[in-house]
């Protein structure tokens, strides 16, 4: 049974050793297909709201639950099926183009490696590799451009149609031409899912249903880009100061 993709933390408090808390009282209601935007300085806790999402770690008090049920009586590899991660940089292997998109559904056919890769916009620049599909990528993938990585990052999780994504937006700037191809790719893979992104472009902050600005573990605003640029407080200060 897949979750539909509706996420909720009640009073969740984290830390990842005894004595010190990470995350402190944490509260977030997504629905299914809101895209929710996680902003804050460096060590703020943006990272540890998406390992627990994921799992990753147990949590000292609260709960997580998905589609109402509680994250810890959800079974493993259903937890796995429902979410699709895209990483700044993504670990890619020595293996053909399609063997490292069809790592994110292991028994995908040649058409549905095909279909992701146009979704992830990645198409394109895979017909004009040597060997296509069948290219061997070797060293991490790098031979490719850091925007060619991202798109079968995009391909790679699009394959899996997860209802839950968690995106960490890479910061490093890509040209503008790539950046918008991988942007494009970017918004048809969060179409129609619950998004969690770890985001550095205004444009995504922007368009999220919901942004939490988190400070020292805490969520000190959240809204909408207009709620709180009204607001004037830390989140105003971030993109207009
Ligand atoms: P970033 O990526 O630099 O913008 O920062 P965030 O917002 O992703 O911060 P995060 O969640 O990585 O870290 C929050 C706090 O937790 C910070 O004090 C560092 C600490 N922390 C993060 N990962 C670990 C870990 O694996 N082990 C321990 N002991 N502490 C960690
Ligand atoms: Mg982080």
């Amino acid at each position: 049974t897949r979750v539909l993709g509706d996420v909720v933390f009640e009073n969740v408090d984290f830390g990842y050793t005894e004595g010190k808390i990470v995350l402190h009282d944490v509260a977030l209601y997504a629905k299914p297909g809101q895209k929710i935007a996680f902003v804050g300085s460096t060590g703020a806790g943006k990272t540890t709201i998406t390992n627990l999402i994921n799992r990753f770690y147990p949590i000292m008090d609260g709960k997580i639950r998905y589609d109402g049920i509680n994250i810890n009586k959800i079974h493993k590899s259903d937890l796995r099926q429902s979410l699709g991660i895209v990483l700044q940089d993504t670990h890619l292997f020595t293996g053909t183009v399609a063997e490292n998109i069809r790592y994110g559904k292991l028994d995908a056919t040649d058409e549905e490696v095909i279909k992701a890769a146009k979704l992830a916009n990645a198409d394109g620049f895979i017909q004009h590799l040597p060997e296509g599909y069948n290219s061997i990528l070797t060293g991490d993938g790098g031979s490719l451009s850091q925007g060619q990585r991202q798109l079968l990052a995009i391909a790679r999780a699009a394959i899996a149609n997860p209802p839950v994504l968690i995106l960490d937006e890479a910061t490093s700037s890509i040209d503008t031409r790539t950046e918008a191809i991988v942007q494009q790719g970017m918004d048809r893979l969060m179409e129609g899912r619950t998004v969690f992104v770890i985001a550095h472009r205004l444009s995504t902050v922007k368009n999220s249903d919901v942004i939490m600005v988190l400070e020292q573990g805490r969520i000190i605003e959240k809204g909408s880009h207009n709620d709180l640029i009204m607001q004037k407080g830390k989140y105003y200060q971030l993109y207009t100061g």
